[in-house]
């Protein structure tokens, strides 16, 4: 089979945001357009001749195309092996699950995640490096470097290989490995949990309900839950990935899973809820009719760690995402571990979890994960909380709120407005970066401001440095304000404020968070000028 080099032109868009390259499909499809970012991707990894990758991505529309061109591609730029999940399906912790227990040099996820799927929708691409993680900064500024003086790219004169046999084939030199997307991972969460324990709780009176959003945890879930632990049937729904999702948004949240919600907070409602997203690395928790905070789960999850038995001899340390509530801080400190804040994205957890700093990590924005692997884990988290449930018998409200009248609780919501003009995004934020300087010291929403800030990061393990990371308004009682534009948005621009404050009076902790937070929001408001600006009244998600 001969090696082709193709001719070609960079485009100018093809920078990766929080987590890879994320378009629409359309743009995917134009002539050149994925094979460009893919030779970008294989030009900044200059030593992969004879290494081994592995491939696949959450199913979505353009999945099982991209599969094909890749393969070709990878085998033109002198990859060894690749090993691809049947079907060209793997979830994002099942792809770091499987580069990390195969030795492999690095992986391709095709996913957009918790975007729309279908032709009018999302695509996305992005590169994970030998420890299972989203690739650095270096890297993806490395790619993008590559994308826009590329001339031609590599690819192989062949046809289509059947990606749905298991099995091992040559296609020119390379050898491809077509495997189980679920097996591995599955065994990595045996040898995590009490599959004993777990089957002994999901067996009795305890009900829950699992919702794949018709995404790539369905296969997983039924294995885990259904196949491996014994619930009833049924247990899962929406199971089966589609390529549109069934037309909704593949994210676990109060808005594009509520008929999960709804299910969770009707009359009869069973014990447990969760979700996942596009991808299965995010994750919802849900009690009977209670809703869990992701930023609350990274806490409670971190203060019972030890009822999980890998986790059994306790926690290194813990990190959040900047945006993330503070509630994983005051366990760390309780318990006597370090704990740290990083930029919004897994990318940053790599080094620290590398260097065997911190145990757990997690997002607000529904990410959980362990140094099992490098991602964000939705299943890993929804075992988890199952494991808790077993330890303690109790029910998922009364596990939160007793952790908030030990901890106190840190009220919380996030406020999206997506799909904005770009210019009016860019705007907001210049607007709040031109008060940066003189807010320190004044007085706004009943509290004083201490900090006003652009947050730049500098990783403590290689000391480099990212800048731009969110603007932040710290208050003198610990309450923070924060501002940020979406780096996976397709459309425009998503700007994200982030409110949170800390309430230790237990007397006080019962409210609903919009009311608890009134002032905050307002004054989000009033800086963004959101209202004036895009006569926008509501955000189009709270969380
Ligand atoms: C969002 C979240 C961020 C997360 C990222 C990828 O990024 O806020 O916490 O790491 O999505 O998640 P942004 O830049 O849109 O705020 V996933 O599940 O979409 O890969
Ligand atoms: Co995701």
């Amino acid at each position: 089979m001969a090696v082709l080099q193709i001719a070609t032109r960079p485009f100018a868009d093809q920078r990766p945001g929080t987590s890879g390259l994320r378009k629409k499909v359309k743009v995917f499809q134009q002539p050149h357009y994925l094979e460009n970012f893919v030779q970008s991707v294989f030009s900044a990894i200059p030593d992969r001749a004879g290494q081994t990758l592995v491939l696949g991505g959450d199913g979505r529309f353009y999945n099982r195309e991209a599969i094909q061109t890749i393969l070709r591609m990878a085998a033109a730029n002198g990859w060894g092996k690749v090993i691809v999940g049947r079907g060209g399906l793997f979830s994002t912790p099942a792809v770091s699950t499987v580069i990390r227990a195969r030795h492999a040099h690095g992986g391709i996820i095709l996913s957009a995640s918790h975007n729309a799927g279908g032709p009018d929708h999302d695509f996305g691409i992005k590169y994970n490096t030998a420890n299972g993680g989203p690739a650095s900064e270096k890297i993806t500024d490395a790619i993008w470097a590559a994308s826009k003086a590329i001339q031609s790219y590599q690819t192989l004169d062949s046809a289509d290989v059947d990606i749905d046999q298991d099995g091992e084939f040559l296609l020119g030199d390379m050898c491809v490995e077509i495997c189980d997307p679920v097996v591995e991972y599955v065994e990595l969460m045996a040898r995590i949990f009490d599959f004993a324990a777990l089957r002994r709780l999901l067996q009795g009176p305890f009900r829950m309900r699992f919702d794949a959003l018709h995404a790539i945890t369905g296969p997983y879930a039924h294995e885990i839950f259904e196949e491996r632990l014994g619930a009833p049937a049924g247990t899962v729904v929406n199971g089966v990935p589609l390529t549109n999702f069934g037309g909704g948004h593949p994210d676990p949240n109060l808005v594009y899973a509520k008929p999960l919600a709804d299910h969770l907070f009707a009359e009869d409602a069973p014990d447990f809820g969760a979700a996942s997203d596009g991808d299965g690395d995010r994750n919802m928790i849900l009690g009977r009719q209670f809703f869990v905070t992701p930023s609350d789960s990274l806490a409670v999850l971190a203060a019972h760690a030890t009822a999980i038995p890998a986790y059994r001899q306790g926690l290194k340390g813990v990190a959040r995402s900047m945006p993330t509530s503070q509630a994983a801080d005051v366990v760390a400190e309780a318990l006597g571990i370090a704990h740290y804040e990083t930029p919004t994205g897994w990318k940053f957890f790599g080094n620290l979890l590398d260097a065997g700093k911190i145990t757990f990590c997690g997002e607000e924005s529904f990410g959980t994960g362990s140094d099992h692997i490098r991602e964000k884990d939705g299943l890993w988290a929804v075992l988890a909380w199952l494991s808790v449930i077993a330890h303690t018998g109790q029910s998922v409200a009364d596990i939160v709120t007793q952790h908030w009248r030990r901890f106190g609780r840190h009220y919380y919501t996030r406020h999206d407005y997506e799909e904005l003009p770009a210019e009016i995004g860019e705007q907001i934020i210049q607007t709040i970066i031109a008060q940066l300087p003189v807010l320190p010291g004044q007085s706004l929403a009943g509290r004083s401001i201490i900090t006003a800030d652009d947050f730049t990061y500098t990783d403590p393990i290689d000391g480099s440095t990212s800048t731009h990371q969110g603007l932040r308004l710290l208050f003198a009682d610990g309450a923070r304000l924060i501002f940020r534009l979406s780096g996976t948005g397709t459309e425009g621009a998503t700007l994200r404020i982030y409110h949170e404050y800390l309430e230790k009076d237990t007397q006080r902790q019962q409210q609903d968070p919009q009311r608890a937070l009134r002032d905050l929001i307002r004054l989000g408001r009033d800086l963004t000028r959101i209202e004036s600006l895009t006569n926008r009244k509501t955000p189009t998600v709270i969380t």
